[in-house]
């Protein structure tokens, strides 16, 4: 990206500071994000990718509602994320190319951690994702659009699962075999959890739905500052964001291990973890939803070993990908993970 198309773009929101430089911040599989740099502050600036996320001006309604309800909440002392709005009043750019931007205030001296390294930090995952689900207990979450309907919808996933080793290539089919005989296997025990939900067993709450330990931000002293990454609020069951903060809290790996020896479940970690997560719901969760928690890490973490292996199938069209097997070593770590959970659960 050049640096006087960032320049232009940053111009457009109404904040302050002239903008001196810019650095591209490693983040996500999804969408492009930079740390604008000026003279009074630093702010962070991303394109919003608009293939994933079809409605745009929605996205930003989630996001600023959210950020509005939580700036009033007392008790809730996370940093919050912030938004500006462009000269046309609006919290979305959209460029010449018709790409999307927002900007939102860089938060200083923090940090993201690749993977956990010990269980105060652990805990302090579950503090952190906790309070973010109980400040937002009183936000109606019939308010949030939609973003990506279905999302952790596991009949909907294997749908898209089910199309793509239709159309697949005959070589990607041959090199997966292995992982697309899993996923056949596990057809009908995946979809517990979204059994349970359409039974009605389950309240519908706010959830962040991309509850991975990289959309924490810790300060210098491992203490949770912040949850970023609003991009997908949407209404969900608590069991999405325990599951797949589950998935990266309490893997001994990252998604990207290719070595699946080292792909393992940190039991201490998950202990640490559920404990301050629950702990902070105290008075909020149902016993039906506590009850049911420890099935959602290997039901989260077998999902998006399914989408990364449809997403492979269907020749890496929705994840930013860095090698040609990249969806399918990523599919076959979060499988081999939905493996070892399975185990320390029994
Ligand atoms: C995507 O782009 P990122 O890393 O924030 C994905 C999540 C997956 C995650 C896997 C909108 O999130 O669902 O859990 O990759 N987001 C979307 O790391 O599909
Ligand atoms: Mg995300």
């Amino acid at each position: 990206m050049e640096k006087q198309k960032l320049k232009n773009i940053y111009q457009n929101f109404t904040a302050d500071g002239e903008f001196k430089d810019f650095q591209t911040l490693v983040s996500g599989h999804i969408n492009d994000t930079y740390l604008i740099e000026t003279d009074l502050k630093s702010y962070v600036l991303q394109k919003l990718n608009h293939l994933v996320f079809p409605n745009i001006p929605e996205l930003m309604n989630n996001k600023v509602a959210v950020s509005q309800h939580l700036a009033h909440k007392c008790d809730f002392h996370q940093t919050l994320l912030r938004f500006y709005p462009t000269l046309d009043n609006q919290y979305y750019y959209q460029d010449e190319e018709d790409f999307y931007w927002n900007m939102m205030d860089f938060i200083p001296d923090s940090k993201v951690l690749e993977k956990t390294e010990n269980k105060e930090q652990a805990a302090e995952a579950g503090y952190a994702f906790g309070a973010f689900i109980r400040a937002l207990d009183d936000f109606d979450a019939s308010d949030l659009y939609e973003i990506i309907p279905d999302f952790h919808k596991m009949s909907f996933r294997y749908q898209q699962f089910d199309e793509a080793l239709e159309g697949a290539e005959a070589q990607r089919k041959l090199i997966a075999a292995e992982w697309i005989q899993q996923v056949l296997n596990s057809r009908e025990e995946m979809q517990m959890l979204e059994k349970l939900h359409e039974q009605g067993e389950i309240p519908l709450r706010v959830t962040h739905n991309d509850t991975k330990l990289s959309n924490i931000l810790f300060d210098m002293d491992n203490k949770a500052l912040s949850v970023i990454d609003w991009d997908t609020l949407m209404p969900g069951i608590v069991h999405y964001d325990f599951g797949d903060s589950v998935r990266t809290i309490c893997s001994n790996s990252t998604e990207d291990e290719t070595d699946l020896s080292q792909v393992s479940f940190n039991t201490e970690f998950y202990q640490s973890y559920s404990e301050a997560f629950v702990k902070e719901l105290n008075g909020i969760l149902t016993d039906k939803e506590i009850e049911l928690l420890d099935l959602a890490p290997p039901t989260i973490t077998f999902i998006m070993g399914l989408r990364f292996l449809t997403d492979y199938l269907n020749g890496d069209k929705y994840y930013k990908i860095k090698y040609p097997n990249h969806n399918l070593d990523r599919a076959a770590n979060q499988l081999t993970l939905v493996k070892r959970m399975k185990e320390s659960f029994c």
